[in-house]
């Protein structure tokens, strides 16, 4: 509990009558009646799992400008928590008077999502920690309007798939990941613990697995990926944090359940124990471009290895459950391996593919060894796997697949509840599988959008949002960016009947309350960008939300939370000079320009490079001044490497962008790089170094340039990189 300085302010309530509060997720059943309940410094708690009580407690008090005694059971109080026998796992009821607010419930997670719902009914500050609102306004009383609530999820599994492999995130943001998580009735927390790029739990048997595979830079076995750059990059949770981390989230009802990805992406075992891989030099690249990151499966040894390892994995995480990944394997590894042709041969097999069962057969007869259950993504599902087996669908169309085989079956399709997918084109993120905006997010019904017909319907366990995090360096806080409003979604989607939901009242909840709530939580969710018009030199700017502003710059650089705000036309002559922005508080969207504002010029140029070009990719993609088209090389970069325009003519304009990465989805660009520019086609002077959009810009060009080089200053970190037409502006006053 925080300490109360004198600076406190104790607020009156205002006089009108309780507002009704917005849900997210709306609960099944709502009836509002007359009457409130006054909340005031005679209120008390009674009841409860001990647990649950100090979280109501805490919360509420961080509100309210005095202390709320908890009392036993039994006693009578302002809020009564009362176990009754009949209700369900999850569920719960509140029925708000006069005199009290009962919360009936069964469990102690139906009693922690009642929680949950009441707090929704208070001001968005009890989402705040107690310690920040000491100092700050704090109500003396609060009205919570009469009603009754009967509540129960649609589906017992709401989930988060979350990958701390590609990028890592420390023990307190994991705390922190898991409230928001909670705040939002998710119950599971799919932990993406391993993967190429980074192994992330401590075990104890195999010490390298963290010495060695938790770390990438350029001194370390792990090569840099996804921007980590040159530095020591990555972290691993020892078995301590893990055990605090798993009890954290089973206060919060949050069940974690582990996933080892097996046997590809493994390329962190692979530097770290080498003995694990095929006995064969071949370098076959994964999906992302990885090579060596199989396991070989005709090694006995492989199998004592991962024996040990779920032992302590399996003691480590209280779930029934442990996923094993599975996914994207290059099988092809097995076929120049000579133990593995061995097990084919010995097995009577034809294809590798099998392999990949006989893999799975065996790690479940592991797993459950140690008493649990075998989890894994779609690709697992033709294996003779027991179907007591649970299967993740990251493909739609996998998942009726999946329940005709009599799986029980999560889904999580990559064409609706991928948020490593951009929210729009203009933003960051994948785009391989969609694009998905929070009305494609929402509209993901687990049974209808997949085809499943409702007597199988009891086999899909529930929905999943995930976040893969090859791509989140940048900006701060993307994380979150990528998850919220949209996992908003997912716990809609899990917890509200169908019937119920529509997309209209989702987002007026959304707007009216939740942001709010979200922004006291302290997520740095999404906001949308602003809508940007020109009428010759007339612009306008229009917030996505009333409660939200546009600001905006007239020179070039990106608004902040004090850069004016936009209330009425702006007149400019010079539209490329503006930037605009949506702000919530101090929260802002990405930038936008005045659409069309930038006039291109296109003069003869011929480039040269030391790249090999990727198939499909010309050099000459570079002369064309098309931006969608684009240059692949077929390699990784290299020191030394170079992209040379020579300009027929020299070319007077006023600014150069030298733009590396894909137009789309900006992956693959250029890193630790530097460009040059020419006034007389021999001598170049440098413009600086490939910023963080993996692009050089150079402004207020003075002379005519007679050429531009694009000069790699050291090796890379992507299987290839990407570079676009040079962008050449003109004078525009
Ligand atoms: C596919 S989905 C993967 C991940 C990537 C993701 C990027 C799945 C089981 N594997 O390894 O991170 O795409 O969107």
């Amino acid at each position: 509990m925080a300490l109360f300085s004198a600076s406190i302010i104790c607020l009156e309530a205002s006089a009108a009558a309780p507002r009704k509060a917005d849900f997210v997720p709306k609960p099944s059943s709502v009836e509002y009646s007359d009457g409130a309940f006054l909340m005031d410094r005679h209120l008390t708690i009674a009841g409860g799992n001990s647990f649950n009580s100090k979280y109501l407690k805490e919360h509420l008090e961080s509100v309210f400008c005095f202390d709320i005694p908890v009392l036993p059971a039994g006693k009578a109080a302002g809020i009564e928590m009362v176990s009754v026998k009949s209700m369900g796992d999850e569920e719960y009821s509140i029925e708000v008077t006069d005199n009290k607010i009962l919360i009936l419930s069964t469990t102690r997670a139906g009693e922690f999502y009642a929680i949950q719902t009441l707090l929704q009914m208070m001001p968005a500050g009890v989402y705040k920690p107690a310690s920040t609102n000491a100092e700050g306004m704090m109500l003396r009383e609060w009205s919570v309007p009469a009603v009754k609530i009967h509540d129960a999820p649609r589906f017992a599994y709401r989930g988060n798939m979350f990958d701390v492999s590609r990028t890592f995130f420390d023990k307190d943001y994991m705390l922190r990941h898991i409230d928001f998580l909670a705040y939002h009735k998710i119950n599971k927390l799919h932990w993406h613990l391993v993967d190429d790029n980074g192994w992330r739990v401590e075990i104890k048997k195999y010490p390298k697995l963290t010495q060695i595979g938790a770390w990438r830079g350029a001194d370390e076995a792990l090569p840099p990926a996804y921007n980590s750059g040159a530095e020591r990059y990555g972290g691993f949770y020892t078995q301590d944090e893990i055990r605090e981390i798993v009890a954290y989230a089973a206060d919060r009802n949050i069940e974690i359940i582990p996933e080892i990805d097996l046997p590809g992406h493994s390329k962190s075992v692979a530097v770290s124990y080498p003995e694990i891989l095929c006995r064969h030099d071949k370098d076959l690249l994964s999906v992302q471009g990885e090579s060596k990151n199989v396991f070989c499966v005709g090694k006995e040894d492989n199998y004592k290895m991962l024996d040990n390892i779920m032992k302590e994995i399996a003691s480590l995480f209280p779930s029934k459950y442990i996923n094993i990944g599975g996914d994207e394997v290059v099988t092809e590894s097995w076929k120049y391996c000579p133990d593995c042709q061995a097990v084919m041969k010995k097995m009577g097999y034809t294809s590798e593919k099998q392999l990949m069962e006989y893999f799975v057969e065996r790690m479940e007869k592991i797993v459950n060894k140690h008493g649990k259950l075998l989890a894994g993504w779609e690709d697992i599902r033709n294996g003779n796997v027991d179907r007591s087996s649970r299967i993740v669908v990251w493909h739609g169309k996998y998942a009726k697949q999946s329940v005709d085989k009599g799986f029980p079956t999560i889904v999580q399709p990559c064409e609706y509840a991928y948020f490593d997918m951009k929210y729009s084109l203009e933003e960051r993120g994948h785009t391989w599988a969609a694009i998905i905006p929070m009305e494609t997010a929402y509209s993901f019904d687990p049974i209808a959008s997949l085809g499943i017909p409702e007597e199988q319907a009891d086999l899909i366990l529930g929905p999943q949002g995930g976040l893969w995090t090859e791509m989140l360096y940048f900006p701060p806080h993307f994380a979150e960016y990528q998850l919220y409003p949209r996992m908003c979604a997912i716990a809609e989607i899990g917890w509200t009947p169908q019937e119920m939901r529509e997309y209209e009242d989702f987002d007026a909840r959304l707007s009216a309350s939740h942001f709010e709530r979200m922004y006291q939580m302290g997520i740095r969710f999404r906001l949308p960008m602003p809508e940007v018009k020109a009428k010759k030199s007339v612009v306008t700017a229009k917030a996505p939300y009333d409660n939200m502003v546009v600001r905006y710059t007239t020179d070039g650089t990106s608004p902040t939370p004090s850069s004016p705000v936009v209330t009425g036309e702006i007149l400019s002559d010079n539209l490329q000079d503006l930037r605009f922005a949506t702000f919530y508080n101090d929260l802002k969207s990405i930038d936008v320009e005045v659409p069309g504002c930038r006039t291109y010029l296109a003069p003869k140029t011929k480039v040269t490079t030391s790249f090999e070009p990727g198939r499909g990719y010309a050099v000459s993609n570079l002369e064309q001044y098309d931006f969608k088209k684009y240059f692949r090389s077929l390699k990784p970069q290299q020191k030394g490497d170079f992209v040379l325009w020579e300009f027929e003519e020299p070319v007077v304009c006023d600014r150069i962008t030298v733009q590396t990465s894909d137009p789309v989805n900006k992956f693959f660009g250029v890193t630790d790089s530097h460009a040059e520019i020419s006034y007389d086609g021999v001598n170049f002077e440098n413009i600086g170094d490939l910023d963080i959009y993996n692009r050089a810009v150079k402004e207020n060009i003075e002379k005519p340039v007679k050429a531009v080089k694009l000069v790699v200053d050291g090796p890379g970190e992507q299987k290839a990189v990407s570079i676009q037409s040079l962008r050449i502006e003109p004078k525009y006053r």
